[in-house]
């Protein structure tokens, strides 16, 4: 039976010369299994009373700062991380190990996306981006650094579902690892991984539906008749844990949509740590994200907690749906 590739094996096959980016991985993992560990174990604690308000005055679960905290504590040690902007924390973490100073990398993290619905069991996860600070003109601003996303060189999520996955952008490739239990490890489970051009899924927030623009709202339209006028019909899938929701999108097909509606004229799903490291992945798989007329990744990052609305998944349906929303910009 060949060897099983771990990601450390991965990573250094892939990337020689980069020890830190290897490092900053290796350490997020470590957090990661952490977290699925907790997860796994703390079902009985997972009660609205878990809970308080973060600031964005939205409820944040008291997991939301204990994997916040493992990923924060991972990277401090990791050596290889200059500074963080988290979805708990309002500005920039600068890490505080000596060696962190003059560190390369710069992470945007959502610790804990979908949090809300963890009280009854659904599957979360943890989303990335990395960022290069010396691909920027000011490395030493991490606001600046993350201003447009050239520098931005992975990005992944670690989904917590009946298995831990961890699904990654690097060098032009997707690849997916599964943790084994037993080793402690990721293992390399779904190498190069392509998104279908075409689906039938779509995904969307349909409780929404009178508050989206006129064009989203006929797209939708054109998705519910798909029967009735072309014989075929689409699957609504919706399960309001953007992880669990982009999973599905990148290896079934399909099409994820989170507008803006009138009581959120920007949409929710913040640019840095939600929309950007997921459009990174979609597009290296094959697949497009757009926001507006726009590619995602077009978009400058003005605040570190900006929102965005986004349509991303199957390149053929993304076009399709454009083609609806382009009618009401
Ligand atoms: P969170 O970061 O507070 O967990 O919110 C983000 C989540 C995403 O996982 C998901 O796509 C979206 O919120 C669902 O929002 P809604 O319940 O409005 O459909
Ligand atoms: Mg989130």
């Amino acid at each position: 039976m060949p060897k099983e590739i771990n990601l450390y094996r991965f990573m250094k096959g892939r990337n020689e010369d980069n020890q830190d980016l290897i490092t900053a991985l290796e350490h997020m993992s470590k957090a990661a299994i952490i977290i699925s560990d907790q997860l796994a174990g703390q079902l009985h604690l997972m009660s609205p009373s878990a809970e308080s308000i973060n600031l964005h005055g939205e409820i944040q679960h008291y997991l939301d700062q204990f994997a916040e905290q493992q990923f924060l504590n991972a990277l401090t040690d990791s050596d290889s991380c200059f500074a963080v902007i988290s979805e708990e924390q309002e500005d920039y973490i600068q890490l505080s190990s000596a060696l962190s100073q003059r560190a390369r990398y710069i992470i945007a993290l959502d610790p804990l996306d979908g949090s809300s619905n963890i009280d009854v069991n659904v599957p979360v996860g943890s989303i990335f981006s990395i960022y290069d600070r010396f691909k920027s003109a000011s490395p030493n601003h991490p606001a600046a650094v993350l201003q447009d996303s050239g520098s931005q060189v992975a990005a992944g999520y670690f989904l917590y579902g009946p298995a831990t996955m961890l699904v990654m952008a690097l060098s032009d490739q997707v690849n997916g690892f599964t943790l084994d239990r037993s080793l402690h490890e990721f293992i390399l489970s779904h190498p190069d991984i392509r998104i279908p051009e075409n689906g039938s899924i779509y995904s969307v927030n349909d409780g929404n539906y009178h508050q989206f623009d006129r064009g989203t709202q006929n797209y939708l339209r054109f998705c519910r008749q798909q029967e009735e006028f072309y014989g075929s019909a689409f699957t609504a899938r919706y399960i309001g844990s953007m992880v669990a929701d982009i999973h599905r999108t990148l290896f079934r097909g399909g099409i994820f949509l989170y507008p803006a509606t009138t009581a959120a004229p920007s949409g929710k799903l913040r640019l840095a740590y939600e929309c950007r490291p997921m459009a990174y992945i979609i597009e290296k798989a094959g697949g497009l994200a757009n926001s507006g007329p726009k590619n995602i990744l077009e978009i400058d990052l003005s605040s570190p907690h900006q929102r965005a609305p986004v349509v991303m998944g199957s390149a053929e349906m993304v076009r399709t749906a454009q083609n609806f929303l382009n009618s009401s910009l």
